[in-house]
């Protein structure tokens, strides 16, 4: 089981909301799915993998990245862009 924070673009309202949540229930593995429209987040649990959620986000039309940890933004910027999982 693993955990995953993602940073939506693109969410304006409720039904975007409920738009994603339905997206993410529809993949295998997901556990538990929490939109967070204030901030933009997107909490998923479960045995999925990130590219996964990624994939599926972009798919209904969210692109998403992965909520990296504000101490590491500067050193990493540039070469974690475009990669997108660190799963690897
Ligand atoms: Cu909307």
């Amino acid at each position: 089981m693993s955990r995953v924070d993602l940073n939506v673009e693109g969410m304006s309202c409720g039904s975007c909301v409920k738009h994603i949540n339905a997206a993410l229930h529809s993949v295998a593995g997901i556990n538990e799915v929490a939109v967070d429209l204030n901030s933009n987040q997107v909490t998923v649990i479960g045995s999925m993998d990130t590219a996964t959620v990624i994939g599926v986000l972009r798919e209904a039309g969210y692109p998403a990245h992965v909520v990296t940890p504000v101490i590491n933004a500067g050193a990493k910027t540039a070469s974690s862009v475009g990669s997108g999982c660190c799963c690897h």
